[in-house]
């Protein structure tokens, strides 16, 4: 059955130049992205992310990690990756979420480190299961963003909302 998957490429992989060689490794898996955009992180949205996390010593540093703040590259790259087992094979392409555990030919394995101050840099986050992925993507996401149909979406009508358009 189709799946679909939350890719970020964080600031660490940006910083590092790793963009193209994250992609060309995640085309092994021949899905299908169906969204794919630059996006600036806030606090709200980071802590959002990461919720599950909240509780852990290291989740400060982990919030200015995805906001780019210790790399100097205020953003990320967010992806949906969409097709069979979609999160199966972008997690084994990833690697362990441990850059010291994850098989060393895998883009955490090849690219990631841990920090003197412990917190993994990993450079790419992908969602750990279809109930994580679904609360992700709408995170991220708006349905527009995203050209097939993942969730049930609603129209609403928002009255005297200012917009930014092209001059
Ligand atoms: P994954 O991204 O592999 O699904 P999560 O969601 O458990 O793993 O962890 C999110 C992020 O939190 C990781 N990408 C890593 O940057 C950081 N992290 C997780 N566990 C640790 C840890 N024990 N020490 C430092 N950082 C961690």
């Amino acid at each position: 059955m189709n799946q679909a998957a939350l890719i970020l490429i964080k600031p660490d992989g940006l910083k590092k130049s790793l963009t193209g060689n994250i992609l060309t490794r995640l085309s092994e898996t021949k899905l299908e992205i169906v969204a794919a955009k630059m996006a600036r992180v806030s606090k709200e949205l980071a802590e959002e992310h990461y919720k599950h996390l909240k509780d852990k010593p290291f989740f400060a540093e982990l919030i200015r990690y995805l906001r780019g703040e210790l790399h100097d590259r205020r953003k990320v790259m967010a992806l949906i990756y969409w097709g069979k087992d979609a999160i199966g094979k972008c997690r084994e392409l990833a690697g362990a979420t441990n850059p010291e555990q994850a098989d060393p030919t895998s883009i955490r394995g090849s690219y990631g480190r841990i920090t003197t101050s412990g917190v993994y840099e990993n450079v790419i986050h992908v969602s750990a299961n279809e109930q994580e992925a679904e609360r992700e993507i709408k995170l991220w996401f708006l349905p527009l963003e995203i050209i097939v149909d993942l969730y049930p979406t609603k129209e609403i009508i928002e009255e005297k909302k200012k917009i930014r358009i092209w001059a």
